[in-house]
């Protein structure tokens, strides 16, 4: 799989996040539970540096139980702050606003100590494509929150959101890319939708990711797809779910292509069950 970022277009959005960070007591740095090595930028603990943040692993309801566990471990053994969130049902929220706040407290200490009145601790969120940071940011905001318009003295045009009273989260998110470091981490971002549609081939995609379903026992391929899912190789077994979903070309061939995207979706959603595909300690 051979994918390309516009250099032009990552580096502008690395340079936003670094100027943004200025303006933070915290980072929450969201992962992707299904995939929490290949969902991480490399360069993040530079474009961090020494500021507070807080690893989240999110879409946990997709990932295996276990394996997170397991990562939120090994994250914690590295001295970092780490939790699992699941921000479609808003699990995991409130621990989070805690985690955050008490990250904040010596920077907000060290304010204070300079005589200043105390203020609210502020964060972001940052993280690579559709791992969920707009989600995250709304289900902090919730109901209580009130947006709030060029507040001044920070950067013109930033918004900010006030938290009941306990957070100031900056409404914009910061997209920093993954990198593909091999075309393992490229195929789990395709997977999982980290990546859009238009740079990886899904039949290659869906090949692969058939491939490793049928290594679980029971497969959770041949579970969904019932008896439609027969054949030996990952490309027989498209060819036959497709053929059972009645997804014909004009011609009477199986269409490979809607197969393999539908198959992927099923992923997404979770219909084939709850997988983690990077194991800590990678
Ligand atoms: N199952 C599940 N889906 C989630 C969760 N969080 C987000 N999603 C889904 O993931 C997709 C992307 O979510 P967004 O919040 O738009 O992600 P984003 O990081 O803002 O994406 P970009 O703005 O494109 O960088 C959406 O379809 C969400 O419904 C979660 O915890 N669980
Ligand atoms: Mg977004």
């Amino acid at each position: 799989m051979d994918i390309q970022w516009y250099p032009g277009h990552m580096a502008r959005a690395r340079k936003q996040v670094q100027q943004s960070i200025k303006l933070v007591d915290v980072v929450i740095e969201l992962l992707d539970a299904r995939i929490p090595a290949s969902s991480r930028n490399p360069d993040i603990d530079r474009i961090l540096g020494d500021k507070p943040r807080v690893i989240i692993l999110n879409k946990s309801d997709l990932a295996d139980h276990d394996i997170t566990k397991a990562w939120i471990g090994f994250f914690r053994d590295r001295g970092n702050v780490a939790a699992a969130v699941d921000a479609q049902r808003g699990l995991g929220v409130t621990k989070l606003v805690s985690l955050v706040e008490k990250l904040a407290a010596p920077e907000i200490g060290k304010y204070m100590a300079r005589g200043r009145r105390p203020r609210m601790a502020r964060c972001m969120v940052v993280g690579v494509p559709n791992v969920g940071k707009s989600m995250l940011i709304n289900r902090l905001a919730g109901k209580k929150a009130t947006r709030i318009a060029n507040r001044p003295g920070v950067t013109r045009g930033e918004q900010w959101i006030k938290l009941s009273g306990r957070l100031e989260l900056l409404d914009t998110p910061g997209i920093l890319w993954p990198k593909f470091q091999d075309p393992d981490t490229a195929f789990k971002l395709a997977v999982t939708g980290a990546i859009k549609e238009d740079i990886y081939d899904p039949e290659d995609v869906c090949v692969k990711l058939v491939r490793r379903l049928m290594e679980k026992s029971p497969s959770p391929v041949a579970e969904l797809y019932k008896n439609t899912a027969i054949a030996e190789e990952p490309w027989d077994i498209i060819k036959s779910i497709g053929a059972a979903r009645g997804f014909y070309q004009s011609g009477g061939r199986v269409d490979m292509k809607k197969t393999a995207v539908q198959i992927i979706k099923d992923f997404r959603d979770g219909r084939l069950g709850k997988h983690t595909l990077d194991l800590p300690g990678r």
